[in-house]
């Protein structure tokens, strides 16, 4: 079996997605996601030019030799768009093997180790009382567990907050250039305690919470939010500081007992080894798509459980649902899975393009038996929605200083 072509479709249902589609000589094609959001072209160059011409010929079962050749053999190692690049050519030959075997992904990884998927759900609102409405929705839809995000009182905009929130799928077609919002610790500081303080009134302690900090806060301030929601038992405080020198985690860890995740814009196990390894962290949540793939993320995921450290897969609506998919599979078969986060199954036009057989039972995500990875993708209905250039914010602090993500 030889790979006899490579094709790179960008499509915007509302936000941008890179698929590729490898294509065999005998008639079997496998999907991969290669979405890097707001640098979308700059990884379907790499794959176009750099990628798919030496990959034509190969045999697309040997799935880590390519991982290899792709990553080892050449000069320039890691970043996100070349860990992105390898990643969507990895998924996408996991979906041929699975294919060929006839075989979902994960029997070919080892099989399941549960029954479902825990997913953690969304509840994002303009005040307080908002947001703890829509985490009772969640709680009565049978979600076990779920992200509070409160917009900050006196901000003039809290990042995935407000904006587009009716529709969370977090359209960004009006972005076509990266608006620059404001951040404030101290403001922050005023409301987070007693945003969880009032969910534990309202819900008790039952239902697992988590909170995304989105990198906001220096190692001694994580420390200090870390110590202050101890009484609210979090599930876990999410990107709480950024952790380029992964030594600074010392400084959250040894302060607090509240349990740490980070991880969905590393790109290689390079990026938290020493996270894991001095077990300054609880969850990694590194992303299929931006971390080099399935065989990249198994790797990390077994290194990881020799550390207690468990996985929480990045679920945010920029990870296509082929991204999903392999994370679905990945969770299902890893023996330290800890949770997947999930924004649901995304608009109409995203589920016109992409067509998938997960469902969600009592907040968990099932499986279905389709072989491979199980997603079909419409290059017909994928034309329809052209790539917009888009863009995150920027985050300024109110002297103007440009700030973390
Ligand atoms: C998450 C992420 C998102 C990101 C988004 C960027 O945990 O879901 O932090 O909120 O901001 O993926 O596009
Ligand atoms: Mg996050």
């Amino acid at each position: 079996m030889k790979i006899q072509e490579i094709k790179v479709f960008v499509c915007s249902p509302g936000r941008n997605f890179v698929t590729v589609k490898v294509i065999t000589d005998e008639g079997t094609y496998g999907l991969g996601d290669a979405t890097v959001n707001g640098r979308e072209m700059a990884v379907v160059a790499y794959l176009e030019e750099h990628v798919a011409p030496c990959l034509i010929g190969r045999d697309p079962q040997e799935i880590e030799d390519i991982w290899q050749y792709l990553y080892k053999g050449v000069y320039w190692r890691k970043g996100p768009i070349t860990m992105a690049a390898i990643a969507a050519i990895d998924m996408a030959l996991w979906d041929i093997k699975g294919k060929i075997a006839n075989l979902p992904v994960y029997q070919l990884l080892g099989g399941k180790s549960r029954k479902g998927v825990t997913f953690y759900a969304h509840a994002n609102g303009e005040n307080i009382d908002d947001t703890l409405d829509k985490a009772q929705e969640h709680i009565e839809n049978g979600f076990k567990a779920i992200r509070l995000q409160s917009a900050i009182p006196g901000l003039k905009v809290t990042y995935g907050v407000l904006g587009d929130k009716k529709d969370y799928f977090e359209l960004q077609g009006s972005r076509p250039l990266p608006p620059e919002e404001e951040w404030s610790t101290a403001k922050y500081f005023n409301s987070i305690v007693e945003l969880f303080k009032k969910a534990r009134e309202r819900f008790g302690y039952d239902v697992h919470f988590t909170h995304d900090v989105h990198s906001r806060l220096t190692p001694i301030e994580a420390a200090k939010l870390g110590k202050l929601l101890e009484p609210y038992n979090l599930l876990f405080l999410e990107d709480a500081a950024i952790a380029e020198n992964q030594d600074s985690y010392k400084i959250v860890r040894h302060h607090t007992t509240t349990p740490l995740a980070i991880g969905e814009t590393y790109n290689t196990i390079w990026d938290c080894k020493d996270l894991i390894q001095n077990q300054l962290i609880d969850y990694i949540r590194v992303a299929a798509t931006h971390a080099g793939g399935i065989t990249a993320l198994k790797r990390i995921t077994d290194f990881a459980s020799v550390y207690n450290v468990k996985t929480a897969p990045h679920g945010a609506p920029d990870l296509s649902p082929v991204c999903f998919a392999a994370h679905m599979h990945l969770n299902i078969w890893a023996p330290n899975f800890g949770i997947q986060e999930f924004v649901g199954f995304g608009n109409e036009g995203l589920n016109r393009i992409f067509k998938h057989k997960f469902t969600v039972e009592n907040g968990m995500g099932m499986m279905s038996e389709a072989p491979g990875l199980g997603v079909e993708f419409d290059e017909a209905a994928a034309a329809e929605y052209p790539y917009k250039r888009s863009y995150l914010p920027v985050s300024r602090l109110e002297d103007g200083t440009l700030w973390n993500w």
